[in-house]
């Protein structure tokens, strides 16, 4: 069976939270790296369905956009709810983590200098409802009792804003619990202690 392949900029970025996600549920996979150089090139953008990456190969089967790489492994592995309803609170909260993440990236690849105060100051509107979800649920995940893809999405944004401003948590004991609960699962322990992970920058511009 041909493994799993993620094609990427040398950055978490996109492909975090579905390598997270990997980790987890004890895939393998293979990495394809593309530099800025390489993509600059234009051959590999004009062969991709949109002209971006990540793309995503289960075999012979291609993929692209991040959150659909998501729900595609999610549906696969089990990381999905139980049932039609779950699934689809799983998609809509991981429409609202998709809205912060998209904040984050305007942030980091546009504003970084102009923007960072405001962005932070304005960050527990957002971190807050999060906050209420989570201390709702009894069950410790965004929805239902078991992990699902969207978790691996949310965890790893929370990660990327906690070193963006390392005290961002510390108002929301759920939200920290919550990080601290699953990024010490033992597989997701594993991968994050590994110098593949931690060799690789958050960003492709170097900003964090
Ligand atoms: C970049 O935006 O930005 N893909 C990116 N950029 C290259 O030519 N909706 C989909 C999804 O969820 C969004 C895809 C995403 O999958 S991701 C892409 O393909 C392009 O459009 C992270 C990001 N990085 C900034 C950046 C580094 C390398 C390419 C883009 C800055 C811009 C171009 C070179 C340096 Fe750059």
């Amino acid at each position: 069976v041909a493994p799993y392949t993620i094609t990427y900029f040398p950055c978490r970025g996109r492909c975090e939270a579905l390598r997270i996600l990997l980790a987890d549920q004890g895939q393998p996979w293979k990495e394809i790296v593309v530099t800025m150089q390489e993509w600059m090139k234009g051959d590999l953008k004009a062969s991709c369905l949109f002209g971006q990456l990540p793309k995503f190969e289960d075999g012979d089967f291609v993929l692209y956009q991040s959150n659909t790489l998501l729900r595609y492994l999610g549906r696969k592995h089990g990381a999905y709810g139980k049932d039609d309803k779950q699934a689809s609170l799983i998609d809509m909260m991981n429409d609202s983590v998709e809205d912060m993440r998209l904040k984050y990236m305007r942030l980091i690849y546009q504003e970084y200098e102009t923007g960072k105060e405001k962005y932070i100051k304005d960050l527990p509107n957002d971190l807050s409802k999060f906050e209420k979800i989570l201390s709702n649920n009894k069950g410790g995940f965004l929805v239902g009792n078991q992990i699902s893809y969207v978790d691996y999405n949310f965890m790893d944004l929370l990660q990327n804003l906690q070193v963006l401003s390392s005290n961002c948590l510390d108002s929301f004991p759920s939200l920290k619990s919550y990080v601290e609960r699953l990024s010490s699962r033992p597989k997701i322990k594993a991968y994050l202690e590994t110098d593949e992970h931690k060799r690789r920058p958050i960003n492709a511009n170097g900003k964090q």
